[in-house]
């Protein structure tokens, strides 16, 4: 029987490329070019499945023009905000994702961004690094101790509950809101609120790990950043869209917030020259899943998803 062809839309492991070569006809975009929309559409044209990152947008019209024979799309992120997950459902596609395994690694960039916010950590490199550190006096460099603080959960998800554990661990004191509050034993102690807003009023440390909906687009804005106790922090290792980046700028500007930890932006690649501009920043290129054992992990779920789908089981990952 032939092997079901997939197209792998980015350079996975070598790994994970060498098991999907075993089982699948594999067309992989080896140079890492960023398709365009017509390029993604045209590539899938003769193909069975996709293996697609977060940045390879599925929109209701890209959908329509899937030919009849794609029947999955198998990603390799756990968002799934770049697919249109009810218009894949009305045309027949499977969708599926990729959780869990990527939540240690993104919790860990959520406290490297809490640090390196609170810390200073990007001014104080960029010092060293260009030669600049020429003095020292016990005012210098000085920031926030976070040991202690409330570290403020929006979304207590995998991962915002593998945050939270960690956050726990540097003696902070865990807060958070979700749609339903969590059982007992998930909670550990952490304290529900039952709005966003009312959250941000005790919120030291905001870090957001909540799914990007059309409800949630521009969450954080003026409006609740001005709730926000004065020189909170925030980190995002979610979505750039879950934040009003201009209301962001002019709190960072205003010392409402003391600093921003920030792993995502609207627009990626690139990010926000705005944002970049500014001091009180540490930021990151969207790295929170990118390490050698969660990549090798996402790239596996994502082929038993599809391996689970062509041998007619319920890929266990499915979202659509
Ligand atoms: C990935 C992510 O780096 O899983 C997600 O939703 O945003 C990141 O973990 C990316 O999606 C890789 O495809």
């Amino acid at each position: 029987m032939s092997k079901p062809s997939l197209l792998i839309t980015r350079r996975l492991t070598d790994a994970v490329l060498k098991r999907a070569a075993r089982d699948y006809d594999v067309q992989l975009n080896a140079d890492d070019h960023v398709f365009s929309r017509e390029e993604l559409l045209d590539h899938c044209q003769s193909v069975d499945a996709v293996l697609p990152c977060h940045s390879e947008r599925f929109d209701a019209d890209v959908l329509a023009q899937l030919p009849d024979r794609l029947k999955i799309i198998a990603n390799h992120s756990v968002g799934t905000d770049h697919v249109d997950l009810k218009a894949a459902k009305q045309r027949g596609i499977v969708v599926t994702n990729t959780p869990d395994v990527l939540s240690d690694a993104t919790a860990e960039i959520a406290m490297l961004c809490m640090l390196g916010a609170a810390r200073r950590g990007a001014e104080g490199n960029r010092m060293v690094r260009e030669g600049k550190w020429n003095f020292w006096s016990p005012a210098f460099m000085v920031g926030r101790q976070v040991t202690g603080k409330r570290f403020a959960v929006l979304g207590m998800g995998r991962v915002g509950q593998v945050a939270a554990e960690r956050a726990r661990g540097f003696g902070m004191e865990i807060h958070y809101h979700n749609r339903r509050r969590l059982p007992v034993e998930l909670e550990k102690g952490a304290i529900f609120h039952d709005s966003v807003e009312s959250l941000l009023a005790v919120a030291d440390v905001l870090s957001l790990h909540c799914p990007t909906t059309p409800d949630s687009i521009d969450l954080i804005n003026a409006e609740r950043l001005a709730l926000l106790p004065d020189g909170a922090i925030l980190v995002n290792t979610a979505r750039g869209a879950l934040v009003d980046e201009r209301a962001l700028v002019e709190a960072l500007k205003s010392g409402k917030l003391f600093a921003a930890g920030l792993d995502v932006f609207k627009d990626e690649p690139g990010g926000n020259p705005e944002i970049a501009a500014l001091d009180n920043v540490f930021l990151l290129p969207h790295i929170g899943s990118a390490t050698f054992e969660t990549r090798d992990a996402m790239g596996n779920r994502a082929l038993d998803n599809l391996d689970a789908f062509f041998a007619g089981r319920e890929p266990a990952d499915r979202v659509a």
